[in-house]
């Protein structure tokens, strides 16, 4: 046996193999075959309900192993696709590890028993877990590869990102790239050309592999792709590197991926590479691919099924025996099975876990460190003027801190900046912050606001603190997805390995007489239904200064609602309190004092509910009224003391009285403070349509002071 493998030796040329010697050839065939015996054990387990979910990589394992072999885990960053067992097996996850995810064990690595299984994951691998939905995941790689380069401009960034909670997470290098992958049909999602655009604008070194298996589930790829090539179709992006091949071919994905790898770590721009693959065992275990492929298409696919096809080239090749294949094949069984008895012995996740990773555990931003005294200073700025010299010092401090977003910056075309005053945004809320930091750290977004959220979050990942604006919050519709399954869910999906302290700063609500529906909405309480999610919504600029500056400084994401009607009002101004201070969540103001009836509310029906009160003193009726500022966490301590005190309560917000924020405070009252209510808990709120246009329409459909007035009156003689 020893002096056979040696004669081979002697004839082997790894010319003929792209420079792969026969060590490595060995390997490739070992981890392809290993990847669809796992598959294969995952799916028996499924069958025999030790496991809950399938769904395989079959087909697609010769480019997977490819990629690994170019690709470094560690140092390079990866947003794998659920197929992509193969490279996640080639990089270092290892079949226990893979084992355990898919019993749903507490030990597993990637997500602690929370992930479906074939959501790869590993910290220090650099393997970023992903969400199910399909397409995110390429924002996500833009962003990260963002931080690339921006590390390499800001190494003190590095330095304080290094030194935050899961600092640890945080590398550079100076070629490092960055891997994306996805299928044919996730291309089809609009943040896969957002993602595109970005990277060829930035020419990022992105790699993109788009694993084409010819189906999305039952649509096969001519009803998917105009064309049927996304290749062809994404053709004229600029500076994007393109290869197809045969990805079921490992030596000739190998090539293609070589020339794509070498275009990303030259900083050369992103690089695409199309390889068709196949889909041999249906979508997922729930799936039978039988009712939508005919015999013939299932047996053409068989013929190019990678694992059969690398073998026999083994064999053909002289590299190696068909009783050393046999040999291979039994030790990966084994491996597959042992793997398989120690995770299925491996131990549960505990039922207390279930809110650990919501929030962080580091950084509790109700906590005391962050309450201060203000320290008033200079003349009384607005609220829009104190957003911008707040973040103006918090981006002294903090080099990691980058202010990105539609027309954010004073002027995209650098040159002229000598020449003009600058925009800085259509609020004038970031401006100068460019002409101070520059223009790595405050730049324009193209219009998308998925990818605005997106890229933040692949930065955020990275250890930067994006400080993203949407422009008006009746636009942050695209973005939801990406609010939704991605920002909020990244530190609990992971087990806290990965987070995403994001602050993305909205403009919103209406009283603008002339706002009209899509410049008027109000909507917080989408957001406040999101687990993970902090919102706050000041009223002064007092507030907005020490609550925006605890948002940056806490470690999770926060949707920071800037009210467009109070931006610039006399009566909520204030001299700037100084650099450090801040304002803990979770702690309501009280906005007057009074014994009769308690008014719960924030942002722009705070004033309305203070004119509404200075009225109601003719009547002899003493107005409570509390403004919540930060509307998850809300202060329940606070309402429940002044409801206990006043005995009635009225909960008055501007977004559409039906299932608003309302319901949920005027519930909790009812359910937790029954006993110490003297009439009904009222809600004040915009009547359930849209804001108009026509100031005489807005004002009717919006809550008003009389209408505070009214609900207060009637409490009170109840
Ligand atoms: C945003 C989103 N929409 C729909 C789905 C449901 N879904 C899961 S996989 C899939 C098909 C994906 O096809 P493709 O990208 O070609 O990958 P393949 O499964 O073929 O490898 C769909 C529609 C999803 N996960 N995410
Ligand atoms: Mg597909």
């Amino acid at each position: 046996m020893a002096s056979q493998v040696k004669a081979k030796t002697s004839r082997f040329d790894a010319t003929k193999y792209h420079g792969l010697d026969r060590d490595t050839l060995i390997r490739i065939y070992r981890t392809m075959f290993l990847s669809r015996r796992l598959d294969d054990r995952e799916i028996q387990l499924k069958r025999q309900n030790k496991i809950f979910f399938q769904i395989s990589g079959a087909g697609h394992e010769a480019v997977l192993v490819a990629a690994g072999l170019l690709l470094k885990p560690g140092y390079d960053w990866f947003f794998p696709y659920y197929r992509d067992r193969a490279l996640a097996l080639s990089l270092g996850i290892t079949p226990y590890d893979m084992l355990l995810q898919a019993v749903g064990s507490k030990d597993d690595p990637s997500s602690a028993g929370r992930q479906m299984p074939s959501h790869w994951g590993n910290r220090r691998l650099n393997i970023v877990p992903g969400a199910s939905a399909t397409g995110m995941q390429y924002l996500h790689a833009v962003g990260a590869t963002e931080a690339s380069l921006y590390y390499e401009k800001f190494p003190k960034a590095v330095d304080q990102a290094r030194k935050a909670p899961l600092g640890e997470t945080v590398s550079h290098h100076r070629d490092e790239i960055t891997y994306v992958s996805g299928g044919d049909g996730s291309t089809s999602e609009g943040e896969f050309y957002e993602a595109l655009n970005a990277a060829c604008l930035g020419r990022l070194p992105v790699l993109f592999l788009i694993e084409d298996n010819g189906y999305a589930i039952s649509v096969p790829i001519e009803f998917q792709t105009a064309g049927g090539s996304i290749s062809k179709l994404v053709g004229h992006f600029p500076s994007l590197h393109i290869e197809e091949c045969d990805g079921t071919d490992a030596l000739e994905s190998y090539a293609s991926l070589t020339r794509a790898v070498a275009h990303c770590r030259a900083r050369r721009g992103p690089a695409l590479v199309h390889a068709h693959v196949i889909r041999p065992y249906s979508h997922s275990l729930s799936d039978d691919e039988k009712l939508y492929k005919t015999p013939a298409d299932r047996e053409a696919e068989a013929h190019r099924d990678p694992v059969p096809k690398f073998g026999l080239f083994l064999v053909r090749e002289g590299i190696l025996e068909e009783s050393e294949i046999e040999a291979l094949e039994t030790e990966v069984e084994r491996e597959v099975l042992e793997a398989t008895d120690r995770a299925l012995g491996a131990e549960l996740p505990s039922v207390d876990s279930l809110h650990d990773f919501v929030y962080s555990a580091e950084v509790d931003p109700t906590a005391k460190q962050f309450e201060a005294t203000p320290k008033l200073n200079g003349h009384q700025k607005t609220m829009v003027e104190m957003v911008s010299t707040t973040l103006a010092d918090e981006m002294a401090r903090d080099e990691r801190i980058v202010v990105m977003g539609e027309d954010v910056a004073d002027c995209s075309r650098e040159e002229n900046l000598t020449h003009v005053k600058g925009k800085g945004g259509v609020f004038k809320a970031t401006t100068g912050l460019q002409r101070r930091y520059g223009s790595a750290r405050v730049f324009n977004t193209p219009i998308a606001e998925a990818g605005i959220v997106g890229r933040a979050i692949g930065m955020a990942i990275r250890g930067l603190k994006p400080v993203a604006e949407i422009q008006f919050l009746d636009y942050i519709w695209p973005a939801m997805m990406q609010l939704r399954d991605e920002l909020a869910l990244v530190r609990w999906r992971s087990a806290g390995h990965f987070k995403c302290p994001v602050v993305v700063r909205v403009a919103t609500g209406g009283y603008l007489s002339g706002g009209g529906i899509y410049h008027s909405q109000s909507g917080e309480v989408m957001f406040t239904h999101v687990p993970g999610l902090r919102v706050v919504m000041p009223s002064t600029a007092l507030d907005l200064c020490g609550l925006l500056r605890t948002a940056i400084r806490a470690d999770d994401p926060v949707l920071f609602l800037e009210h467009k009607h109070l931006y610039r009002q006399p009566y909520n101004r204030s001299p700037y309190p100084g650099v450090d201070f801040t304002i803990p969540f979770g702690k309501a103001r009280v906005a007057r004092e009074g014994t009769d009836v308690s008014i719960i509310t924030y942002g722009a029906v705070v004033h309305r509910a203070e004119l509404a009160a200075a009225e109601l003193v003719r009547d002899g009726v003493s107005v409570e009224i509390l403004d919540l500022r930060t509307l998850n966490p809300y202060d329940w301590e606070a309402i429940a003391a002044s409801v206990s005190k006043t005995n009635r309560a009225i909960v008055a917000y501007e977004d559409t009285r039906s299932w608003g924020y309302g319901a949920e405070i005027a519930a909790r009252i009812a359910d937790e403070l029954f006993d110490d209510l003297d009439a009904p808990v009222r809600r004040v709120a915009a009547q359930d349509t849209f804001c108009a246009y026509h100031p005489k329409l807005e004002n009717a459909i919006l809550p008003q002071t009389h209408d505070i007035v009214r609900a207060v009156r009637e409490l009170a003689a109840y």
